[in-house]
This record gives C-alpha cells, structure tokens and sequence, in this order.
C-alpha cells in the first residue's frame, strides 16, 4: 500500500483510493472500476465531500422501503464490495437483508473473491445465477432465482445504468447510490442517494433505528411525499449555488 501521510490535505481521498487498488489487486475490481471512480471523486468534489442538505430526504425515503418491503435485497459489485464491504456487511446483518453479488463484468473468480470478503459475516450471499433477468442485456442479467429475481427492492450502487431501468421493467423498486445526480442510474430509480459510497451505510443506519420505530402509515406517508425527480433538481442547485458562491475558492 502506497505510505500517505497524515497531514497530507487530501489524506482521506488518497485512502479511499487506496481501498479501489487494494480490490483491484486482489481481483475484486476490474480496471474499468478505477475509471468509474475517478468519475466518483468528481463529483464528490462537487458537493463539497460531505452529505449534503437534500439528500437526507433520500436516506429517510430509502429507508421507509427497505422497512416497508417484504424482500428487500442489496446488490454488491467490485467498486461497492472494495470501498465499502464492512459497511455492507454490518448492515446486511443487522436489518437481516441479504446480499446479491451482481457484476457487469462477471467472472467466477471474481464473484468468488467478492464474497470472501463477507465470510465473517452472518449474512445470507446469493451468487446461484440460475436465472436471467429479461429486460437486462448485460451480465447483470444473471441472477438468483432465490435473490434479486424474486425480490420486491433492489438497493444498486456505483452502476452503470441499465439494471435500475431493467429492474423497474419486471415491477421491482429500486435505490441507487450514486454521485452523479444526472446519471441514467440516478434518473431512473425510485430513490437515488447522491453520496459517496463510503458515507452511505452509516447515514442509511440512523434512518433505519428512527424509521423502525414507526409504523407503517408513516413509512407509506414518507414514500408517497418523496419525489426523486424533485431531489435530483435540488442537488443539481445545491452544486450550481455553491460552485457560484463568493467562498468557494476560499
Ligand atoms: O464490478 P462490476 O463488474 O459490476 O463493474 C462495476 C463498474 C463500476 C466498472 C461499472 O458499474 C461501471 O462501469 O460503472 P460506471 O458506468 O462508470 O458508473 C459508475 C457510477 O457510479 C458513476 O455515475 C459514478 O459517478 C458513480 N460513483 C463512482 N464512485 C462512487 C460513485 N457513486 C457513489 N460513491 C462512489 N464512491
């Protein structure tokens, strides 16, 4: 691993990255998911490397339908299990949601090195792949009877675009993580998290133990005021007026 110093003024960053390398030596990420993060950072930098104001409407909509579904399930690739599988892990096992290995660029070896990475944790992992979804024309096309196939919300992060449009197409509600807020991916789900991965789970975690104490009319309230569209806009502003404002050279 690269040494980084402490004091060095994009330390974080540097070590995120880090985390893609490590993945992509170990045969986790492919190079095409160094690019995908680059892209990542980008925007990042854009909305100031913090979750910002409205995407809280995001994590509180996302989780009112991971409680509200009957079977929700969290699919995995390369880039989310490199940047963040303990996140995932501890999540998965504590609001029991089982995860799905789910890669564009799918290999054995691949599927097999990612769930590795998740053997210490008391989670159920499908990777049977005995089943196609039809509206998918990539690999991610290959899934588990058992898993995504008959699952009611399909979480998706860092995607490429066609399995949040696929998977509305066969009735499913899907979440993505994604910061690029005018991606197809972003576009084209129910509920989009514009935020970096790395800050996802633990933001998801508080909406979760809130939200769980609620029931389900407030959950159904909460899903029926969101408007995803609406988020999307509001990110897009929220970039523009900080990117104009006096400060931000500062
Ligand atoms: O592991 P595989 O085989 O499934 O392949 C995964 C990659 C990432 C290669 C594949 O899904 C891909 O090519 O993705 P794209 O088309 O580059 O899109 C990735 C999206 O995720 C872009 O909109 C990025 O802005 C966004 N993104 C990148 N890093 C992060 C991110 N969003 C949230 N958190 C990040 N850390």
């Amino acid at each position: 691993m690269t040494d980084i110093p402490r004091d060095h003024p994009r330390y974080r960053s540097l070590m995120i990255r880090e985390k893609l390398v490590e993945g992509f030596k170990r045969g986790v990420v492919v190079p095409q998911g160094l690019i995908a993060h680059g892209r990542g950072e980008c925007f990042d930098y854009l909305i100031g490397e913090e979750t910002i104001e409205p995407v809280f409407k995001s994590y509180e909509a996302a989780a009112a339908l991971l409680l509200i579904s009957k079977k929700p399930i969290i699919a995995v690739n390369g880039n989310a299990a490199a940047l963040a599988y303990e996140d995932i892990g501890f999540f998965a096992e504590r609001f029991k949601i089982p995860i799905e290995i789910n890669l564009f660029h799918f290999s054995r070896e691949r599927v097999k090195r990612i769930r590795e990475l998740f053997d210490t944790f008391n989670v159920k992992i499908f990777d049977d792949y005995d089943i196609e979804l039809p509206t998918v024309s990539s690999k991610r096309r290959l899934v588990s009877s058992e898993g995504i196939y008959s699952s009611d919300t399909v979480m998706v992060m860092i995607e490429d675009g066609d399995m949040p449009i696929g998977l509305r197409r066969v009735g499913k509600k899907v979440i993505a993580v994604d910061l690029n807020p005018l991606s197809r991916t972003a576009r084209d789900s129910n509920i989009t998290i514009v935020d970096n991965l790395v800050r996802v789970f633990p933001q998801l975690t508080n909406y979760m133990e809130k939200l769980s104490n609620y029931g389900r009319n407030v959950l159904t309230r909460i899903l029926d005021d969101y408007d995803n569209g609406e988020v999307l806009r509001e990110v897009l502003i929220y970039i523009i007026e900080r990117l104009t404002s006096p400060e931000i050279l500062d």
